[in-house]
């Protein structure tokens, strides 16, 4: 289907952007249960994942000037998988893990941990490629992969419903304790990744003495 197309039938153009999410969502569920089974550390906490509605990928489309022949390199985000991690190292795991997988194509990288936006806003994103197989045949899905620690994502999900009140233009002394606790957020991802390391060492050390 051509996305000039899509406005005629919006739940066909769509369904393979949910075929897609679904999977996805039991495929990384799934690499959380090996670890778990393994019992090692699992570097994914918990998975969501949503199909951008109609209204809101028409809405994108306004706001950013796109034409519905350039629908689909224009919004990436239609659909999007979002992966929650314990550590910032956790991240990096996963994003290794979804760059040597033979079912996803890696297309793009922002990572806004390194370079985080103004905002405040942390998280790691990649844009990624992945074939869905229909009755008709096997089309490529564009899907959206942000991968960020539960700090990051409690600072994005309360960041996300303030800017809905206030539809981006904050009052100056929002915007700065927004920036203070998106910085308080990232010192308490160091704290946990310093009290990691030292119960890693202290484990090896008791594992390895020998009495
Ligand atoms: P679990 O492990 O039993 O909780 P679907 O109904 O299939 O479209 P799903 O997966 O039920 O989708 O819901 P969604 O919205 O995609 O993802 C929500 C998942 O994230 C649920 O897990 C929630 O329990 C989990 N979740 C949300 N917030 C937290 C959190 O703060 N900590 C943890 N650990 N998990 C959270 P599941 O899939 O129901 O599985
Ligand atoms: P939704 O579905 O409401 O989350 P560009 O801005 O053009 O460089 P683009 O295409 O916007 O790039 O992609 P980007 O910035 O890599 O990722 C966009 C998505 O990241 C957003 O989706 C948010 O989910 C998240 N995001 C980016 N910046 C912020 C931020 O400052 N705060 C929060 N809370 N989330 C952010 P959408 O499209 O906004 O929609």
């Amino acid at each position: 289907m051509l996305a000039e197309d899509f406005i005629e039938n919006w739940d066909l153009f769509l369904a393979p952007y949910h075929q897609a999410v679904d999977e996805l969502k039991l495929k990384l569920k799934t690499i959380r249960s090996e670890y778990r089974i393994n019992g090692k550390h699992t570097p994914i906490e918990f998975v969501t994942g949503r199909v951008k509605t109609k209204e809101s990928i028409l809405e994108k489309m306004e706001i950013r000037h796109i034409e519905p022949e350039d629908l689909l390199i224009g919004v990436q985000d239609i659909a999007g998988i979002r992966i929650m991690c314990q550590f910032v190292e956790d991240i990096y795991i996963v994003a290794e893990l979804i760059k040597e997988r033979q079912d996803m194509k890696v297309l793009l990288i922002r990572d806004y941990i390194k370079n985080h936006k103004e905002s405040g806003y942390r998280s790691y994103h990649m844009v990624i490629e992945y074939p869905v197989h229909r009755a008709d045949g096997m089309t490529k899905v564009i899907v959206e992969v942000q991968i960020r620690t539960l700090a990051m994502n409690f600072w994005a999900t309360i960041e996300h419903s303030l800017n809905y009140k206030y539809s981006g233009m904050y009052p100056e002394h929002i915007l700065m304790r927004l920036q203070r606790a998106s910085e308080a957020a990232f010192q308490l991802d160091e704290e946990m990744s310093e009290i990691r390391s030292e119960i890693r060492e202290a484990t090896y050390y008791f594992e390895n003495r020998h009495d």
